[in-house]
């Protein structure tokens, strides 16, 4: 979906404001926007009680609540509407809107009006949090005051008028189907393979979304790309958005053939860059404490984009001989009798899954399943077929899973993760690796992914020694 020309006027006194959803996104934006004097509106389908903080502003500027069920007037009464990302569009009368000429925009849009420093924002399927923490994480290094938020979890509104030196923002294709100006000042794109299909409906659309991160972007800007993922030649492939005006930068851990076009690559197992017309080595791979191919590539991506923002090499080298990753990200558990579990709980879609088994070279225990994004799980039936010793399903995938990976010989189906994690500890040999890499959204059985995680680390710890 496109978003029609908006006009985006700061100004917002007095002006009536209806924010659609409050989580952490909607509670954000009701706030900036309340503090900025507009008549805000707050609607929400399910939730049943307002924040607290919001609450409390309530004494002091008009915002006013219709929770537990949202109406088309809530929206058309509005002069513009700030919806939450998890909020689908099909849920507003967006024709209705679009009749009455009311803008509807996200709180990322809404966010980015009124934020001071550059934007740098990153977008992909898979390692979105682990490039944006670890582009913070050099940038910091390097001396800049740095605010870190988007979909990792703090809302950009937060840093609605703070000053910082740059503003670092993970982005969903959820948040670019509601955007309007939004211009980073360095965009990367880190990856596109299926995910979110219930919400988008095909991967043309959902690519299209995930592209909409360079639509305002001008000359003097820069698109980050992934060289591997792009096929290098022509410079403009069809899949780079032709409406796109930034400089491109590219990254290769293939070894861009192309290089010293600007980017960073991989020579003789030495990280190198070509960044306005300097060459020079980052860092020997060896040295790199994140593992595994895909985490190399988050590795370039931020290494390319702390280049462009000013990163001195011995500030990426220092970062990079430290961070280990996050949490949630192929995180290393325990062992016990020689058994590895590892908690890959963000593993939240086929391609990350697949990444996660490709880079283990042991005999797997896998434990998978939960809420069904409306993927395709057939790409990674070679894979469990060859590697997964025993396959361990849950969750409300379990059927479609267990169908797609019909013919593997020890398949479980269990009602809860403790029981996941005895049936993997009861089966496994010295050697093997117990890998919890779900392929699935988390929200059928568990909070959010972090839940999944804790709970499964939990049963991990639980394991008696023998
Ligand atoms: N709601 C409705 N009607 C609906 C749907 C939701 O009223 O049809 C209401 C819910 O009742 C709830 C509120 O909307 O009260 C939730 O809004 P939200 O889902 O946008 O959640 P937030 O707490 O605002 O979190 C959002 C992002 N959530 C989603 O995109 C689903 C968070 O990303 C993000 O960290 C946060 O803003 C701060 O920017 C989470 C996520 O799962 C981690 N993202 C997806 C992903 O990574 O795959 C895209
Ligand atoms: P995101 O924020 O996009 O979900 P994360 O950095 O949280 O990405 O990583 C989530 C999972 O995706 C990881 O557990 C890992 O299995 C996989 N992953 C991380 N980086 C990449 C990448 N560059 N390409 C493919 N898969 C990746």
């Amino acid at each position: 979906m496109s978003a029609p020309a908006i006009n985006m006027n700061m100004n917002m006194e007095k002006k009536k404001v209806t924010v659609v959803g409050v989580g952490k996104s909607g509670e954000a934006a009701a706030s900036l926007l309340a503090r900025q004097g507009a008549e805000v509106l707050v609607v929400d389908d399910e939730r049943k009680d307002p924040p607290k903080n919001l609450v409390s502003l309530k004494s002091d500027f008009p915002i006013r609540f219709q929770l537990g069920g949202m109406r088309a007037e809530d929206m058309l009464s509005a002069e513009m509407v700030v919806v939450s990302p998890g909020v689908p569009p099909t849920r507003l009368p967006m024709n209705e809107l679009a009749s009455a000429g009311i803008p509807v925009i996200g709180e990322l849009e809404l966010a980015s009006l009124f934020v001071v420093a550059p934007i740098i924002a990153i977008t992909g399927t898979n390692g979105k949090s682990t490039t944006t923490t670890l582009t913070a994480e050099i940038l910091k290094e390097s001396g800049f005051k740095v605010f870190l938020g988007g979909n990792i979890g703090t809302p950009l509104s937060l840093a609605a008028f703070r000053p910082f030196d740059f503003i670092v923002v993970e982005v969903s294709s959820f948040q670019l189907e509601t955007i309007a100006t939004f211009r980073p000042k360095i965009a990367a794109l880190l990856n596109v393979t299926e995910d979110h299909q219930d919400r988008h409906g095909n991967m043309e659309t959902y690519r299209r979304l995930k592209e909409r991160i360079f639509e305002n972007q001008k000359r003097v800007d820069y698109a980050v790309l992934n060289a591997d993922a792009f096929p290098p030649i022509p410079l403009f492939p069809s899949s780079y958005p032709n409406t796109c005006k930034g400089i491109p930068v590219w990254f290769s851990r293939l070894g861009d053939p192309l290089f010293p076009r600007q980017g960073v690559t991989v020579l003789k197992d030495t990280l190198v860059s070509s960044i306005m017309g300097k060459e020079e080595p980052i860092i020997g791979l060896k040295a790199i404490k994140l593992v595994g191919s895909h985490n190399l590539e988050n590795v370039m991506a931020a290494t390319t984009i702390a280049l462009l923002a000013g990163a001195s090499q011995d500030a990426i080298a220092k970062t990079l001989t430290r961070f280990s990753g996050l949490p949630h990200r192929m995180e290393p558990v325990r062992e016990l009798r020689g058994v590895r579990y590892i908690n890959d709980s963000k593993g939240t879609n086929v391609g990350s899954v697949l990444k996660s088994l490709e880079g283990i070279n042991a005999k797997v225990l896998l434990i998978a399943g939960g809420l069904d994004k409306g993927s395709d799980f057939t790409p990674l039936r070679e894979v469990i077929l060859k590697k997964v010793k025993r396959l361990i399903l849950m969750g409300d995938a379990l059927e479609k899973m267990a169908h797609c990976f019909k013919g593997h010989p020890a398949m479980d189906r269990v009602h809860s993760m403790e029981e996941a994690v005895l049936i993997a500890a009861a089966s496994a040999n010295r050697g093997d690796v117990v890998l919890l890499s779900p392929g699935c959204a988390s929200f059928d059985m568990f909070k959010n992914y972090e839940d999944r995680g804790d709970r499964f680390k939990k049963a991990v710890l639980g394991l008696c020694p023998p």
